[in-house]
This record gives structure tokens, C-alpha cells and sequence, in this order.
């Protein structure tokens, strides 16, 4: 069968229970060397194959990988979080991020006629972090001219396949790095390490309200040491395939 290995997210201490039995005959040696193959030529991935990450959305995200979902801020808006995921990584590795300020669709403001900033920043383990090289393209802009007396927004659909691996985003601009000061993020930003991750956005971080970035890592000399793949289907579950 030809089946396409996908990251895996690893987000509930239920799942990495399910992992961390199937895994139990690929631990590794005690001389620590890699597992080897059972009598099947099965090699199982590990935990220590995973990478982690952390992301903080001012305020709320949805990210994919290579496709699939893998990982949602579990809290719309306030207060503000950080959510950390497990990964099992497949390279090239296509990350695709929905963002949204908290913004009314209908005026671009909150809290009334409040207009409210945003900001996005993740890091993975294996060094990835947002920056400029990231493309970023706004969605929803509002209100127009910064005008809260009459606000007005200006949005456009979101491509149904904007988190696909194919998607063509080579006419996108590139993200914009914030300083951290503008973004001010609150107190989770701080416990966890987004050392070298810069803060990105579309080009106005006021009045862009909801934005896609993507980004793909390239690893050509990435040879996972597991040969198995998911078995499973999830094609039954609302929004996943
Ligand atoms: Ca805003
Ligand atoms: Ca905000």
C-alpha cells in the first residue's frame, strides 16, 4: 500500500499512552543504540523521534502539517496560552497557520469599537521558528482607515486548499517581524522558549485580523529511522481526512 508517512500530533496524555504502548518493543538498547527491527523488519518510531513544539497566537491559531491538522488553540482568546504539541516529523515539511485577532467580522474591533493587535510566534524543537521567510497574506482588514465610528472591513474567501502541501503561495508577500515590546505578550509567552522565534504578522498588525502563514522546511538528508506508518483512519472524524 502506498501511504504517505504524516507528522503525528501528540496532544493528550491519552494519545501519548497509546504511543508510548505501542512502542514498548522499540525501546531503545541499553547501549543505546537505535532499536532494531523486529522478526517483521518493523521499526516503530519513539518518543525520542518526536520534536516539540510551542506556539502563542495574540489570539487564536489553527496550524497544519503537511495537510493535516495537528494542532488548535484550545482557548479562543482570553486569557492569552501557549500550546505545545508533539510532533513526529516528515520531511519536506509544509506548516500552515490560520491566525485570527479577536476582531468582530462584521466591524474589525472588539470590545465594542476597540481596535486590537495581534501577533503569531512559534518554535520547534528542531530549530524551525517564524520569521520573515515566512509568507504571510491577510484575510480580513478592518476597520478600514482605523474608522470606529463607521467601521467598514474589507475580506476576502480563504482558499479551501490553503493548508494543502501544494497550495501555490509564491505570489503571498513575505511575514513581517514585530518587536516583542509592540506585541507585549502576557505571562505564558515568558515559561516558555521561543529563543530565536521572531513575532509575525501580515502588514498591519492593528487592522489584519485574520492571516495564513506557510512555511516549508527542506531536510533532503532526512532519512526517518522508522519504517512503519499509520494504519488507522481518521476519514470519520468532522474536519479531519
Ligand atoms: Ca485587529
Ligand atoms: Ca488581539
Amino acid at each position: 500500500m502506498n501511504r504517505r508517512l504524516k507528522p503525528l500530533a501528540l496532544v493528550s496524555a491519552a494519545s501519548l499512552a497509546v504511543l508510548g504502548g505501542a512502542v514498548l518493543s522499540s525501546q531503545p538498547a541499553r547501549d543505546g543504540k537505535r532499536p532494531r527491527s523486529d522478526q517483521r523488519g518493523i521499526i516503530k518510531p519513539t518518543m525520542a523521534d518526536t520534536l516539540r513544539g510551542a506556539m502563542y497566537a495574540d489570539n487564536w491559531f489553527v496550524m497544519y502539517i503537511n495537510g493535516k491538522p495537528v494542532a488548535v488553540d484550545s482557548i479562543d482568546f482570553l486569557p492569552h496560552n501557549v500550546v505545545t504539541v508533539d510532533l513526529l516529523p516528515q520531511y519536506p515539511m509544509t506548516i500552515a497557520v490560520l491566525a485570527k485577532d479577536n476582531a468582530d467580522p462584521a466591524t474589525g474591533c472588539e470590545y465594542g469599537r476597540q481596535i486590537g493587535d495581534c501577533g503569531f510566534i512559534l518554535k520547534f524543537s528542531d530549530g524551525t521558528v517564524t520569521s520573515a521567510s515566512w509568507k504571510a497574506k491577510c484575510f480580513h482588514h478592518g476597520p478600514i482607515d482605523r474608522d470606529t465610528a463607521s467601521p467598514k472591513v474589507r475580506s476576502q474567501a480563504i482558499p479551501a486548499d490553503w493548508f494543502e502541501i501544494n497550495f501555490d503561495d509564491t505570489s503571498w508577500a513575505n511575514a513581517v517581524e514585530y518587536p516583542q515590546d509592540r506585541i507585549q505578550p502576557k505571562e505564558p509567552f515568558f515559561v516558555h522558549d521561543f529563543k530565536g522565534a521572531k513575532w509575525i504578522w501580515s502588514g498591519d498588525l492593528d487592522l489584519d485580523n485574520t492571516v495564513v502563514f506557510r512555511h516549508r522546511i527542506d531536510r533532503p538528508d532526512f532519512k526517518p529511522k522508522w519504517n512503519t506508518a499509520p494504519d488507522l483512519s481518521v476519514t470519520d472524524v468532522p474536519g479531519l481526512r
